[in-house]
């Protein structure tokens, strides 16, 4: 069982991963449109680790004898000054990710919902490896400055990111 405050608060992250999903799509084309089909890819792969991330918590609520609420999405942003100002972007969402992720850890902790405060281990360990994937890019950026080559060079090696279906919970 769970409870009703515990499955409203697993409904509302699983808006959240939708959002995160809808704006890795967009950032999708964004890079194409800019010709830059690498990053293009990076963020293919993102929204589908976003969507994973929603599914699991789907699946989480429904093993647990809870309901699903499918909700309305925020429409994100599309546009982005250059790679970092969208990079710098992810990376700030993570961050607010994070935080819903501890949010959510504390109302499972208030519950006293030890079943849902395993669950999200693997949410707040993936949190870690997300911050650092877009803060590494991001840093890489930055060291570039306006170096179109380089930029290329970045833009192959994200092209070669290959999404791998992860094991939840
Ligand atoms: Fe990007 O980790 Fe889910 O939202």
């Amino acid at each position: 069982m769970i409870s009703e405050k515990m499955n409203e608060a697993f409904n509302t992250q699983l808006k959240h991963e939708m959002f995160s999903s809808n704006l890795y799509l967009s950032m999708v084309a964004y890079f194409e449109e800019i010709g830059l089909k690498g990053f293009a890819n990076w963020m293919r792969v993102q929204v589908q680790e976003e969507n994973a991330h929603a599914m699991g918590l789907f699946d989480y609520v429904l093993s647990r004898g809870g309901s699903v609420t499918v909700s309305a999405i925020d429409k994100p942003e599309n546009q982005w000054k250059c790679a970092l100002d969208c990079f710098e972007a992810v990376y700030k969402h993570e961050q607010l990710v994070t935080k819903l992720i501890n949010e959510l850890v504390d109302v499972a902790e208030q519950e006293k919902d030890r079943a849902a405060v395993s669950f999200l281990q693997w949410y707040i360990k993936e949190q870690v490896e997300e911050e650092e994937n877009c803060s590494d890019i991001c840093a890489k950026l930055r060291l570039i400055g306006d170096d179109k080559h380089a930029l290329l060079l970045i833009d192959q090696e994200l092209g070669a990111r290959t999404y791998v279906a992860p094991v939840i919970g």
